[in-house]
Parts: C-alpha cells; sequence; structure tokens
C-alpha cells in the first residue's frame, strides 16, 4: 500500500495563526506543515499538504488522492458541518481516513456538533490543538503498515 498521505485543510484554515488564536492557537498552518513534514519522515510517509477555501478543489484532491495515496488526514474546517460532496467524494477512497479538528467542537455551538465526513472516517480527533495532525499521521502509519501486513 502507498505510503503516500494526503492532509487536506478546508476554509481559514489559511488564518491559522492570526484567526481567533483562544480557539485555534498561535501556530500557522506553515507551522503545521513543517511539523508534519518532520513526523512523517519520522514514520516513513510521504506526504501532500493542501489547504483550499473551494469546496471543489478539496474534492478535486480527494479524487487525486484515490489514485495514489494510502491515506488521508483531513480537516474540512467549516465545511464538516455541511458538505455531503465532500463526504461522497471520501466514500470512492479505499484506504484510512482520519478527520481531525484542532479545537473541541464538542464544547463549542451546537451547529459544529455534527460532521458529515465522521459517517466515513475511519478516526476522529478534536481538541488536540495542532497536534492532531502529528497524531493522525502516527494514526495512519499504523493502519497502512497493519494493512500491508
Ligand atoms: C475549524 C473550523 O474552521 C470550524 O469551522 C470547525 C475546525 C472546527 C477546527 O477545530 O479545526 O467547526
Amino acid at each position: 500500500m502507498s505510503r503516500l498521505v494526503y492532509v487536506l485543510n478546508g476554509p481559514n484554515l489559511n488564518l491559522l495563526g492570526k484567526r481567533q488564536p483562544h480557539i485555534y492557537g498561535h501556530e500557522t498552518l506553515a507551522d503545521v506543515e513543517a511539523e508534519c513534514r518532520k513526523v512523517a519522515e519520522e514514520l516513513r510517509l510521504d506526504i501532500r499538504f493542501h489547504q483550499s477555501n473551494r469546496e471543489y478543489e478539496i474534492i478535486d484532491w480527494v479524487h487525486e488522492a484515490r489514485e495514489v495515496a494510502g491515506g488521508i488526514a483531513i480537516n474540512p474546517a467549516a465545511f464538516t458541518h455541511t458538505s455531503v460532496a465532500i463526504l461522497d467524494a471520501l466514500n470512492t477512497f479505499e484506504g484510512p481516513v482520519i478527520e481531525i479538528h484542532i479545537s473541541n467542537v464538542h464544547k463549542r455551538e451546537a451547529f459544529r456538533h455534527h460532521s458529515f465526513v465522521s459517517t466515513r472516517a475511519d478516526g476522529v480527533i478534536a481538541g488536540f490543538g495542532t497536534q492532531g495532525y502529528t497524531l493522525a499521521l502516527r494514526r495512519l502509519a499504523r493502519l497502512i503498515d497493519e494493512k500491508a501486513s
């Protein structure tokens, strides 16, 4: 199985570090990507790290991942709560999918409690801050290793 993992980020995450830091922390998305690359190297994973404010771009990356990737880590951000289209795209992907939320969505407004993506995800990480990304990579590496053995 491919050791390439897609790390996908939804809307407004380009503003990480500047946006509501009391909720999302002070690290930028570039910091998160650098940390992911460090941990990926340790885990012998290759990563493609993307962010978009456009739903269709995220769907296109999932379609691309179908052809080449062994797993997907995704923080769909607000699309978590709205997007049947991203769920449908993820349902076409055969490998493991981990859903990430930086904040604990269950401690927040009721509209953040429902996730379309969770009905597909093999695991959900919420409320671990940006550390959730590297935890997701560790879990994906384990699942990819298990499938290969
Ligand atoms: C990020 C967002 O942008 C919100 O729309 C979600 C998620 C929560 C996060 O915690 O990473 O509700």
